[in-house]
């Protein structure tokens, strides 16, 4: 039997590490014992470094990242990731944990630094086809808990370092396709660690059942 593909998406700080976790638990629970986790950008030899120049400040301080060199090499790094980790691993029979996948470039790359929707669609058609996550767990923070937690680990990076309103649209837009696409389902990660945990294990188990 083919694995499945489980993203976990949410503003920083949100918990998605930590969630990610609980996740893999709950599967285990549920007899799902081979697991692999990735994390996006990165979880391939060229897609960490992608993620090195997308995140850090000092390998670009003079010189400005266009939002569409961002885009692109998001994508870049997503179709390594895609064709020589996860979908191996999904015929393989082990289940692929993510934490983030195409949602979040809609939501940061499109919402966010306002790249068109449409020009959004038609890049990942073209590069990614209908590759797309089994199950979606959307972990909801406010931007501002989101800052305060950040904010506690230290110096902000490239992304991080955005206002306030940047990261309400990209909330909007989570919060939207929450609402029209099933497949995507809202965790309040405000809560308690222990309260989330419990409602992951809830959501996941009424999922697996449908399975
Ligand atoms: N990005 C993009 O723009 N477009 C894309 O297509 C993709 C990504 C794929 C990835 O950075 C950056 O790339 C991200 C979006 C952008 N940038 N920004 N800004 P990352 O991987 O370094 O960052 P992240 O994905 O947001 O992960 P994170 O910052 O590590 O957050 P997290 O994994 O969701 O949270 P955590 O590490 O599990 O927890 C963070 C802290 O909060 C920790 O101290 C916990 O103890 C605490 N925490 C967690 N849950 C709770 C609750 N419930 N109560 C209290 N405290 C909590």
């Amino acid at each position: 039997m083919k694995g499945k593909f489980i993203v976990i998406e949410g503003l920083e700080g949100a918990g998605k590490t930590t969630s990610s976790h609980t996740v893999a638990a709950t599967l285990r629970k549920h007899g799902v014992h081979k697991i692999i986790y990735t994390r996006e950008p990165g979880s391939t030899p060229l897609a960490e470094k992608l993620r090195q120049l997308i995140k850090k400040t000092e390998v670009t301080k003079n010189e400005k990242i266009i939002h569409y060199t961002e885009l692109l090499m998001l994508y870049a790094a997503r179709i390594q990731l895609i064709e020589n980790v996860i979908k191996p691993a999904l015929t393989r029979g082990t289940w692929v944990i993510g934490d983030r996948h195409d949602l979040s470039s809609q939501a940061y790359q499109g919402e966010g630094r306002g790249i068109s929707h449409d020009f959004i669609y038609r890049l990942k058609k073209e590069v990614i086809g209908n590759f797309t996550p089994d199950l979606t767990l959307y972990l909801d923070i406010t931007p501002r808990i989101s800052l305060q937690r950040i904010k506690k680990r230290g110096q902000l990076d490239r992304i991080e370092e955005e206002s306030l309103h940047f990261f309400t649209c990209v909330r909007n837009y989570y919060l939207t396709m929450v609402k029209t696409n099933h497949r995507i389902k809202k965790i309040d990660a405000t809560q308690s660690q222990n309260k989330m945990t419990e409602d992951l294990h809830r959501v996941l188990k009424e999922w697996l059942q449908t399975q």
